[in-house]
């Protein structure tokens, strides 16, 4: 299951997001370092298609697709040289696959920010400073293993040493490792040295949207994937019904986060359908027909042998598998095609 890390500095309101967003009950409190374990809960992706399909085929029930979250500790300047609770944070970090910055842009003289201002910008470069210096480190150590071994005449070693120098550059100059871009060939020799920088980013801005905070206004034109949620509604959302949140005129901002997440993870849906059940499926991106069955069952990847696609809206269009057949809409693809977003797929095994 693909992981997504709710990393920022303390108090700034990730154990709240959390638990909006998976609604388990986690500590929260006005002081910095409230979280120490990692918490880790698992949300469904939202997905209009499912309902629809699961109506035309009478399913018994929906399955939908899923990703984690996982709530971590504060983040503060020195955490790389052990400060606050350091290293051991940075390591839960290493373990997502994606990370969720959560940003305070929000006024409340009674909520405690460590460094006693609201400053976005200066605190995303805290965050991304820890990250870069923690990054460095893990790219020295690499630098040192692979000169030894590209002192013994080793190719490859030599080639993948100046990728990995090429790397600690950018991070030297405050930059993160994925803004280099290298070749998928240049990486494959690198790839294992995970690196946090590496790592899919978007920034949670923590703000009051109803009024108009011009944070909000600023940092949006700043960065790229930022998803503006007030944080705090989130939580009273989280706790009311359907109707009630309607009643008051209050709409929740965490599907476009949750879709974002699964953006920026660089992963699409496919779909399979029929009476029993009509569920969603995650594959990466450019996944050929054989690797996205495999996300059904392991053996599907080796004796797949084709597979009937159509487009979700083709298929709800012709109203049932058979009409999709008889008006042609429905295709038969082998084992080069790539699966598109929303496909609907019968494997053929
Ligand atoms: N006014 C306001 N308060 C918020 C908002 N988000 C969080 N808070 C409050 O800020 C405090 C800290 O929230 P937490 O969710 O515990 O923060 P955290 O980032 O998990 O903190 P640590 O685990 O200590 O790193 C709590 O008192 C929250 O109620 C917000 O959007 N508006
Ligand atoms: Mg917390």
């Amino acid at each position: 299951m693909l992981r997504v890390g709710i990393v920022g500095l303390p108090n700034v309101g990730k154990s709240t997001l959390f638990k909006a967003l998976t609604k388990n009950p986690v500590d929260i409190a006005n002081y910095p370092f409230c979280t120490i374990e990692p918490n880790v809960g698992v949300v469904r992706v939202p997905d209009e298609r499912l309902e629809k399909l699961a109506k035309m085929s009478g399913s018994a029930k929906i399955v939908p697709t899923v990703v984690e979250f996982v709530d971590i500790a504060g983040l503060v300047r020195g955490a790389a040289e052990g400060e606050g609770l350091g290293n051991k944070f940075l390591s839960h970090i290493r373990e997502v696959d994606a990370i969720a910055q959560v940003v305070r842009g929000f006024e409340n003289s009674d909520i405690t920010h460590v460094h006693n201002k609201i400053d976005p910008e200066s605190d995303v470069e805290v965050i991304n400073t820890e990250l870069i210096l923690a990054d460095i480190e893990t790219v020295q150590k690499r630098i040192a293993r692979l000169e030894k071994e590209a002192r013994g005449q080793d190719k490859v070693a030599a080639k993948a040493l100046e990728i990995v120098k090429n790397i600690k550059n950018i991070l030297d100059g405050g930059k993160l490792a994925s803004e280099l871009k290298l070749s998928e060939e240049d990486f494959s020799l690198v790839r294992d040295i995970q690196l946090l920088t590496w790592k899919p980013m978007l920034f949670v801005l923590n703000t009051n949207i109803s009024e108009g905070s011009t944070f909000g206004d600023r940092r949006l034109n700043l960065l790229e994937n930022t998803v503006p949620i007030d944080v705090k509604i989130e939580e009273e959302l989280s706790e009311m019904s359907v109707e009630e949140a309607k009643e008051l005129g209050m709409k929740s901002n965490l599907d476009q986060l949750i879709l974002k997440a699964y953006e920026i993870l660089g992963l699409i849906t496919f779909l399979t359908t029929g009476p029993d059940e009509t569920r969603a499926w995650t594959v990466k991106k450019n996944s050929s027909a054989p690797q996205a069955g495999s996300a059904i069952h392991t053996d599907f990847e080796e004796k797949f042998i084709r597979a009937d696609v159509i487009s979700w809206e083709k298929l709800l269009e012709a109203g049932s598998w058979a009409s999709a057949r008889e008006l042609g809409t429905l295709r038969t693809e082998g084992k080069d095609y790539i699966v598109q977003d929303g496909d609907v797929i019968e494997f053929k095994i």
